[in-house]
């Protein structure tokens, strides 16, 4: 009985490395293009947390610790986010990207951009974590500038 389902095991693992079964698509190849859906996935995920936020504005009602997590997890992805920029993973690279050469020509403007999210999105948490409805709204718009600022000079279909 062992022995049987260490050959099926075997046998199911080579099936795996010859058929790629269980492995997911290939849907990125180069480094590059990883890099790529990796940080638009990070993106993905900021803009859900945001729109978490702005969802309980337009509804009018504070969830405190709910919107106080949107920004958290807003704030922890802005002091991620120059790492989801490797060198060689821009438009030179031939990956699908909106991300502009000045990313890295410019990295200390970006990382400054970047942090300036995470200060805003800290600002949000700690609001919404107070309560005061007008003032989440107000920092929220801020927030959003704050991802504006950076796609307009960051990324090219902005
Ligand atoms: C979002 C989102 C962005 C920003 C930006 C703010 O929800 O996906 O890219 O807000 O539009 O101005």
């Amino acid at each position: 009985m062992k022995i049987r389902s260490a050959v099926l095991c075997a046998a199911l693992a080579l099936t795996s490395a010859v058929f790629g079964v269980g492995v997911p698509p290939a849907a990125a190849e180069s480094a590059a293009e990883r890099a790529v859906a990796a940080r638009q996935a990070g993106f993905k995920q900021m803009g859900g947390a945001f729109k978490a936020v702005n969802d309980a504005m337009r509804a009018g009602k504070l969830n405190r610790a709910e919107v106080a997590a949107a920004a958290t997890r807003l704030e922890t992805h802005a002091t991620q986010l120059p790492s989801w920029f490797p060198r060689g993973s821009g438009p030179e690279s031939g990956a699908k990207t909106e991300a502009r050469a000045e990313i890295w020509s410019d990295a200390a403007g970006f990382a400054e951009a970047a942090a300036n999210l995470r200060t805003q999105a800290g600002r949000l948490s700690a609001l919404a974590r107070e309560g005061e409805v007008a003032a989440v709204r107000k920092q929220a718009t801020l927030v959003g500038a704050a991802c504006k600022t950076c796609h307009t000079t960051y990324r090219a279909e902005d």
